[in-house]
């Protein structure tokens, strides 16, 4: 558990359904601090990038339609253990299967529109940062609330 940086995508699926806010709101409430944020229309390269480890999976041809159907927002939140909080925030990476609570289990059902990612180690974070964004896109900013929302 140290302070550090995740990437977070909402999805297209999402995008479309004006879940956007929902999921924001969600990692604002926690407390986590909001560093980088854009909306895009992800491409294949930057993708397969992204999902390198998925490529020979037999899903990724849906998987790569699925991500670049629409746009998508990317951002990356900072916190105290934020890589691993924000991934239980998540839920399970099947919707089905995820637990009421979650982003997954509240708002989707099926593992192929499943509405966000969430980095999954904080070695994967920064790498995925580095995908998509720039350095100077991340801003270094003071939260006025820290010494309320850390001992
Ligand atoms: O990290 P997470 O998103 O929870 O799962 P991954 O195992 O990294 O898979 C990435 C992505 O692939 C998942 O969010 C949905 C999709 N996917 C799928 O469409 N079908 C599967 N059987 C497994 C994963
Ligand atoms: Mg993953």
């Amino acid at each position: 558990a140290s302070c550090s940086y995740t990437l977070v995508l909402v999805k297209p699926d999402a995008v479309q359904r004006r879940l956007v806010g929902d999921v924001i709101g969600r990692f604002e409430r926690r407390g986590f601090k909001l560093v980088a944020m854009k909306l895009l229309q992800a491409d294949r390269s930057l993708l397969d990038r992204h999902y390198q480890h998925l490529q020979q999976k037999p899903f990724y041809p849906a998987l790569l339609a699925y991500m670049t159907s629409g746009p998508l927002v990317a951002m990356v939140w900072e916190g105290y253990n934020v890589v691993r909080s924000t991934r239980a925030m998540v839920g399970d990476t099947d919707s089905a299967q995820a637990a009421a609570g979650t982003i997954r289990g509240d708002l989707s059902m099926h593992v192929s529109r499943n509405v966000v990612h969430a980095s999954d180690s904080v070695e994967t974070a920064s790498r995925e940062i580095g995908f998509w964004f720039q350095q100077n896109e991340l801003v270094a900013w003071e939260s006025g609330d820290s010494q309320y929302t850390y001992g």
